[in-house]
C-alpha cells in the first residue's frame, strides 16, 4: 500500500503559526506546497516573498522557496496528493471547543478529494474528531470509501491525526527533528502518515490510532500546565511565608528528581491556557487536577494585580513601567498574554480609584499598543529609559533585553518582578 503511496505536493489549510512554518519546511524536503488561507493579506505577503509573522530564520527559508516556486498561497483548494489540516481551535464562551474551522476546512477539500489522497489533521482537536473528520467527508463524498476506525479495508481516502508540538521562536529546527506522534483512522492511514512525516522529520515518527494521538496533544500541553501551576501555588505560599520563590526553586531543583518549572504572571499563548479545557469539556469529572490547575494560572494576572494595587496605596507611585506584553519572551506573539490582561486590568483599576497613574509599556517587539490597550486611560508606549524612570517598576515578560538592563538602573526603585529576573 504504502509503496504506491507518492507525496509530490501537499495542500495545507491554513497559514497561521503552525501552517505556515511546516509548509516552508515541507517545501524544503522537496514537496510542492500550496498554502491557503481567507486571509488576502497573508496570500499576498507569501507571494511576494515575505514572512507574515515574526518566527527566527523563517522570513530567508520562505523567501527562498517562494522564489524556488515550492510554496504559493491561493484562497482555494486544488487537486493535491496530501492535504493537511493547520487551522485554529479556539474555544467558545464555556470552555467548549470550536471545531467550526476544522469543518469548514474539511468541506473545502470534500469536493476535490480523490482516491488515494491522504487527509492529516494537524490542529489540536478533542479526542474523537479525526473521526468526526472522517464522517465530514463520506457525507460530502459517497463515492469515496474513507478510512474508518478498526476497519481493515484498504479506504480511498486514508485519513490521520498528527498534532503539532513545537515550540514558538524554536520552529524551524523542532518541525524537522522533534518526534512525531501520527494516529491514523486505520492501519493504512498510520502507515501513509508514518511515511509523508518522513520525508521531512528526522526525529521518530510514532504510529498510533488517531484517538490516541489526539488525547497525546492534550496530555502534553495538561502537564505542563499543571507544572506550571505548582510553581504558580509555590510562589503564593512563598509570599505568605516571606520566602523567595526562586531561591526555593533552585535549591529543590538540585534535588535529582525534583525538576519544578517557573512561576509567572500567568500562562498565555494559543496552546497551554487552551487545550487542557478540550479534556475538561470532554469529562469534566475526570478531569479534576487538570481544571484546577487551570483555574489556578487563569487567576495568577488577578494576583499580580492585587499587589500592584497594595503597592500603589501604601506608597508614593505616580508611574508605573510595564515591562513586556507578548505571551513570552522574545515572540511577538500576544494572544491570550497575561501581560496584556494585568495591564488593561490595572489602568482600569486604577482610574477607578482616581489614582491618575502614568503607564509606561516598554514592549520591544511592537511599534503601537494592542487593541486591548489603545483607549485604555493613561497607558502608553514607551522607551526602555523612559520606563526605568517610572516610580515603580513591574516585570511582566522577561524578554532578552530586560535581562541586559544594569541593576544600578533600577536603584530606589519599587520592584514587582514576575518573572524573577530582577531579584
Ligand atoms: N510559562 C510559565 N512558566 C514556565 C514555562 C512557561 O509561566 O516555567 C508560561 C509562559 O510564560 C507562557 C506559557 O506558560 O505564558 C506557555 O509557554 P510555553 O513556552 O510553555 O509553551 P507554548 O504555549 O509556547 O508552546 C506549547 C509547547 N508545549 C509544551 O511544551 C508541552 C509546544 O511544544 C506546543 O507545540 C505548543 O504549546 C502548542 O502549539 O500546543
Amino acid at each position: 500500500m504504502i509503496k504506491q503511496f507518492v507525496f509530490k505536493n501537499a495542500t495545507v489549510m491554513g497559514l497561521g503559526y503552525i501552517g505556515l512554518p511546516t509548509s516552508v519546511v515541507m517545501a524544503r524536503a522537496g514537496l510542492t506546497v500550496i498554502g491557503i488561507d481567507i486571509n488576502k493579506a497573508t496570500i499576498e505577503a507569501v507571494n511576494a516573498g515575505q514572512c507574515p509573522i515574526e518566527e527566527p530564520e523563517l522570513p530567508e527559508a520562505l523567501a527562498e522557496m517562494v522564489g524556488k516556486g515550492l510554496f504559493s498561497a491561493d484562497t482555494k483548494p486544488t487537486g493535491s496528493d496530501i492535504f493537511l489540516i493547520a487551522v485554529p481551535t479556539p474555544f467558545t464562551g464555556g470552555y467548549k471547543p470550536d471545531l467550526s474551522y476544522v469543518e469548514a476546512a474539511t468541506q473545502s477539500i470534500a469536493p476535490i478529494l480523490e482516491k488515494g489522497n491522504l487527509v492529516i489533521v494537524e490542529s489540536t482537536i478533542p479526542v474523537g474528531t479525526t473521526e468526526m473528520v472522517g464522517r465530514w467527508i463520506e457525507a460530502l463524498r459517497p463515492d469515496l470509501s474513507c478510512a474508518r476506525r478498526g476497519s481493515t479495508a484498504i479506504p480511498d481516502i486514508l485519513i490521520a491525526h498528527c498534532p503539532e508540538r513545537v515550540l514558538p521562536g524554536h520552529m524551524l529546527k523542532e518541525l524537522v527533528e522533534n518526534d512525531r506522534v501520527i494516529g491514523g483512522l486505520d492501519g493504512p492511514s498510520t502507515e501513509a502518515g508514518q511515511a509523508f512525516y518522513r520525508t521531512f522529520v528526522t526525529g521518530s515518527c510514532l504510529g498510533t490510532d488517531s484517538r490516541t494521538a489526539e488525547l497525546c496533544k492534550l496530555t502534553e500541553n495538561s502537564f505542563r500546565d499543571v507544572n506550571i501551576a505548582f510553581a504558580n501555588e509555590m510562589a503564593e505560599i512563598c509570599d505568605d511565608f516571606g520566602i523567595d520563590v526562586w531561591e526555593l526553586i533552585s535549591l529543590a531543583n538540585q534535588h535529582p528528581r525534583v525538576d519544578i518549572l517557573s512561576p509567572g504572571p500567568g500562562v498565555g499563548g494559543h496552546c497551554i491556557a487552551v487545550d487542557p479545557w478540550f479534556i475538561v469539556a470532554s469529562l469534566g469529572d475526570k478531569a479534576r487536577l487538570i481544571r484546577e490547575a487551570r483555574w489556578l494560572n487563569s487567576g495568577r494576572p488577578r494576583q499580580v494585580v492585587r499587589k500592584v494595587l497594595e503597592t500603589v496605596a501604601e506608597h508614593r507611585i505616580n508611574s508605573i513601567g510595564c515591562f513586556g506584553l507578548s505571551y513570552k519572551p522574545n515572540v511577538d506573539d500576544y494572544r491570550e498574554s497575561p501581560a496584556i490582561e494585568i495591564t488593561e486590568y490595572l489602568s482600569k483599576e486604577l482610574q477607578l480609584v482616581g489614582a491618575g497613574i502614568d503607564f509606561r509599556v516598554v514592549e520591544p517587539f511592537i511599534s503601537e499598543l494592542p487593541h486591548e490597550l489603545k483607549h485604555a486611560r493613561g497607558v502608553r508606549l514607551t522607551t526602555i529609559d523612559e520606563g526605568l524612570d517610572a516610580d515603580l517598576l513591574l516585570m511582566l515578560v522577561d524578554h532578552r533585553v530586560f535581562h541586559e538592563i544594569p541593576a544600578s538602573r533600577r536603584i530606589g526603585k519599587k520592584i514587582i518582578d514576575t518573572r524573577g529576573i530582577w531579584r
